[in-house]
């Protein structure tokens, strides 16, 4: 593949631009960075505020405590729905794609104002004031978007859990952030099928005082077991409710939403955004990175329970006053057409996905993409990963037929918004490079010592100044916040990301270069999958490592090592129930794709396990496994690819 291809952006006939060119785009990506004050001052002109900022940017020297907007007041749901209301209260703002083919449902920005407004006023009545936690565990349903907005309209903030994720973490999540309320529905509907959500929020509130009230959305017609004075119908609670309902002005400082996220140690991290300088961030970004434009139908496939979901489907469109499809189903649901039939029978323009689902419609080959004719869209958009150019070729190509910008962009949960990314219609595109930087962000890549690297060059990738976007805290841990970003190269803010620049200063991001693993766009700590293994009385020891998967960008791979007295049970029994007790701890997500039972760890000898090796032999990759000697037991390398290679083999079998 050749990474010297360069793609022209595409000018579309009757329009130009936000960004006009790509001079342009030079001239204020300087100015965002020598007067970032004014740069972002105007941005957020385009809020509504109840009150001004005095302070557009301040931070103490160490970065871990930045404020942006301060003094100001606002709030997020009265921007993304009531400020609408003049001009297009009979717009439609979101357009439910329901799980079954063919199955839409439109909301008017009135329709949403009635119903966030019910369902802010149930919150108030079950007692959710400024600053409570919620926790939200729902499918892909109007009532997610009415929740979140809804808690954002009285200052409540929101917790959303991923539907892939067990009741344990649901528990976890509800026991850090201190939630006195979880919203959920009866079932949710995916592919046909259909998913407990109940069941699991009844697990994990099980002997959980703390949690006063359980909301339950109804999807279907399954009418699930009812604890009275915990458990409310939604719908019920909403009729009782008038649909007008106070806003409480925030603070740009106050937070807006919790979301965890795995980190390389320990549990995952309830990564806090504000008010303020997210919504700026995310609307202005969600603007010019996709080249919004008043009504245009805009599709983001991703779920809710991400960042990309709170950002590109929720806060940053409806700021913007867009019309916004929230998916319910897969790209695979009934066959490998569903994104296109939808994107025809919508008329969508903008279309945003990650590398993962791409891959997976590339495999199922273009036969699906022939009754469809993608003549509406304009951008498409991905995320969460890094594209491999066939991929990026076969998106630009086949799916927009050569005439659509393709913008692939890197950001984080702890990052908000886009950081890296091409504009439309003015970036010269490279497939598999997310180009250049968005205004406002300073990208720097550092050696393993710190040193800056100049020009081309490949490193860990580190931002150098804030920006409204960012992170503020690990909800009820800064401590961590601190060291988990800003202490191993002081002074700058570390992505965990390995990057490369090309002469062009153009960045290709790598992938991680912690012990984090991206699997199908989810992100995953090796350490989290470790210890849910351990905590079965069979393992004594694991180690989980990331290993290149075809679709899935990277697969889990775990060695164990068992207990004496498990030693003669059934190894294909043995990997099941493994795999059964990480999917009970953490969720389906982190099911491992192979478990191999190792008899040691390659280990130094001060006990370090030796990951690099782990990951080698976990992709294959026997020769040059580099020095050993160093080891505690070099011998235990040659068993572990003598394993490997039976396990590999049985795999093809299978
Ligand atoms: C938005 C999101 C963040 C991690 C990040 C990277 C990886 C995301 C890209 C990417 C290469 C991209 N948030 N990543 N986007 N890698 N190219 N365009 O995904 O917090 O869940 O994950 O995802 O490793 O650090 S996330």
């Amino acid at each position: 593949m050749n990474e010297r291809l360069v793609i022209q952006p595409h000018r579309h006939a009757d329009r130009t631009p936000a960004i006009p060119t790509f001079a342009e785009y030079q001239r204020l990506y300087r100015l965002s960075l020598d007067a970032p004050d004014h740069f972002w001052a105007q941005r957020a002109e385009q809020l509504t505020w109840f009150h001004r900022w005095h302070t557009v940017f301040d931070s103490d020297y160490e970065e871990t405590d930045m404020g942006w907007f301060l003094g100001g007041r606002l709030n997020a749901c009265y921007n993304c729905v009531d400020r609408h209301l003049n001009q297009r209260g009979d717009q439609t703002a979101v357009i439910w794609a329901q799980d079954e083919p063919g199955q839409y449902q439109r909301i008017t920005y009135r329709q949403l104002k009635h119903h966030v407004a019910r369902v802010a006023n149930v919150l108030r009545e079950h007692g959710v004031r400024k600053g409570d936690r919620v926790i939200v565990y729902l499918p892909m349903i109007p009532e997610l978007i009415y929740t979140m907005l809804a808690c954002a309209r009285i200052g409540a903030v929101h917790s959303v859990v991923f539907g892939g994720f067990s009741s344990e973490a649901i528990r976890d999540r509800i026991l850090d952030c201190g939630a006195r309320l979880v919203v959920t529905a009866n079932e949710g509907l995916r592919g046909g099928r259909r998913l407990p959500l109940k069941e699991a929020v009844d697990r994990a509130v099980d002997g959980l005082d703390q949690v006063a009230t359980v909301l339950v959305v109804r999807r279907t017609d399954l009418e699930p077991p009812m604890r009275p004075g915990r458990d409310w119908w939604l719908d019920e609670e909403c009729h009782k409710q008038r649909s007008t309902c106070s806003i409480e002005w925030m603070g740009a400082e106050d937070p807006l939403f919790i979301l965890y996220t795995s980190g390389s140690t320990g549990k995952p991290k309830g990564v806090l955004h504000t008010t303020g300088g997210y919504l700026v961030f995310a609307s202005y970004s969600h603007q010019v990175v996709f080249d919004y434009r008043d009504g245009d139908i805009y599709f983001c496939a991703a779920d809710c329970g991400w960042i990309t979901g709170h950002s590109y489907i929720v806060y940053g469109p409806l700021a913007n006053g867009a019309t916004t499809v929230l998916f319910e189903s897969t790209p695979v649901f009934p066959d490998a057409g569903r994104y296109w039939q939808i994107v025809d029978d919508l008329q969508v323009n903008i279309f945003y996905t990650a590398p993962t689902a791409i891959r997976a419609l590339v495999r199922a080959g273009d036969e699906y993409l022939a009754r469809s004719s993608r003549e509406s869209l304009r951008t498409l958009g991905t995320v969460g990963e890094p594209i491999n150019p066939d991929t990026w070729l076969w998106y630009y190509d086949k799916v927009g037929r050569g005439r659509c910008n393709v913008v692939d962009t890197w950001w984080q949960t702890e990052t908000g918004g886009i950081l890296i990314a091409p504009l439309p219609g003015v970036t010269p595109m490279k497939p598999g490079s997310a180009t250049l930087p968005f205004f406002g962000v300073r990208p720097l890549l550092v050696d393993d010592d710190g040193r800056e690297l100049d020009g081309p060059a490949a490193g860990n990738l580190c931002l150098r100044h804030s920006w409204p976007g960012q992170a503020r805290t690990i909800h009820g841990a800064h401590h961590r916040f601190h060291e988990t970003y800003f202490s191993r190269f002081p002074g700058l803010y570390f992505t965990g990301d390995g990057c490369r620049r090309d002469e062009d200063g153009y960045y290709w991001i790598t992938g991680r270069v912690d012990d984090v693993i991206n699997v199908a766009g989810h992100r995953l700590g090796t350490a989290e999958i470790e210890s849910a293994l351990v905590a079965h009385e069979a393992v004594t020891e694991a180690a989980v490592v990331g290993f290149p998967h075809e679709i899935k960008g990277q697969g889990i791979f775990a060695y164990v090592i068992l207990d004496r007295h498990y030693e003669a049970t059934d190894a294909h029994e043995l990997q099941g129930l493994l795999k059964e007790q990480v999917r009970h701890v953490i969720g389906p997500i982190a099911t491992p794709d192979a478990i191999l039972v190792a008899p040691g760890l390659p280990k130094t000898r001060s006990g370090k396990i030796m990951r690099r090796i782990l990951r080698q032999i976990a992709a294959g990759e026997y020769r040059d496994l580099g020095d050993v000697t160093t080891l505690a037991e070099p011998d235990v390398v040659e068993t572990l690819v003598e394993s490997h290679r039976t396990l590999s083999a049985a795999a093809r079998q299978d």
